[in-house]
């Protein structure tokens, strides 16, 4: 998908919003339990019925491969659900020598049909640079992540007083362009993302951290909205987990109807 249809697909629907798919078997509801694939099935009714308000789905691949190669299987066959236009995320944030990476991104670029994965910039250009090569198809690098520890490495400054996501910031922008890398920016940050849209005025930034770890959607679209939204706005828990008894799929439709109607209206105040 490109930049320029993800924005269209923004504008259809008056949303930025990507549901984040972290099933997990302890928490989907009891009476799943007993289908063949309880995973699948909890997807398949999620993305029914939150299509509507979302452009973009992020599959976090944890979840998934922790239950081994039925695992693989889920995710395999919830990826084919999905809807054609709307833009799929691999979170498995890869990334190693150059041509493990090239396998990694065959694995989710070509073997399952991903638009695009997370990765973690920490052994430079060589470990990222395979994942640009494939046509259409998107790096959504880590800059400044959601979590506590993100201070940790994240925050350090240098010398110069520029701290490590600033510099992961400017030296990405070598290699690839806002067609094929986003970052992620934590909504847990308010005015930082601030300081990280002044570094990147153009690429897309995947922002997770809305809803269950609190951070605020306006606040993100304060700071970080560009002229083409430049936003995917994820909520996980605080959509999937709605409701954990047999009208989950419909709360879970009620929570991303919530947080679209909250983006239409960000939408419409900061692009016209
Ligand atoms: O910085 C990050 N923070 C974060 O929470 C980068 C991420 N990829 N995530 C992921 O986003 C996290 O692994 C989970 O899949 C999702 C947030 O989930 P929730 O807090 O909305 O439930």
């Amino acid at each position: 998908m490109t930049r320029s249809e993800l924005f269209s697909q923004i504008q259809q629907k008056s949303s930025f919003l990507c549901v984040g798919l972290d099933p997990d078997l302890e928490k989907i509801p009891k009476h799943l339990l007993s289908e063949p694939d309880p995973i699948f099935s909890f997807c398949k009714a999620i993305v029914e019925e939150t299509a509507d308000f979302a452009v973009a789905y992020k599959p976090n691949i944890a979840f998934f491969e922790a239950l081994g190669p039925k695992g693989w299987e889920s995710l395999q066959k919830v990826l084919e659900i999905i809807p054609e236009d709307i833009f799929t995320i691999a979170d498995a944030k890869r990334g190693d020598i150059g041509n493990t990476s090239k396998l990694y991104a065959k694995a989710f670029f070509e073997t399952m049909e991903f638009d695009s994965i997370t990765v973690a910039p920490y052994m430079g250009a060589d470990s990222v640079s395979p994942f640009l090569e494939f046509q259409n198809k998107w790096v959504i690098l880590l800059a400044l992540t959601s979590n506590a520890g993100s201070a940790d490495f994240q925050l350090i400054s240098d010398t110069q007083g520029k701290p490590l996501y600033q510099s992961v910031l400017e030296k990405s922008q070598d290699w690839g362009t806002p067609e094929n890398l986003m970052y992620v920016v934590g909504a847990t940050r308010g005015e930082l993302i601030g300081e990280v849209r002044k570094v990147a005025p153009e690429h897309f930034f995947l922002v997770p951290g809305v809803g269950a770890q609190g951070g605020s959607l306006s606040e993100v679209a304060k700071y970080g909205m560009n002229s083409t939204c430049g936003l995917l706005v994820n909520s996980s828990r605080g959509i999937i987990y709605a409701s954990k008894e047999k009208d989950f799929a419909k709360a879970a439709r009620r929570e991303a109807q919530v947080l679209q109607e909250e983006m239409k209206g960000l939408l419409e105040k900061y692009l016209g």
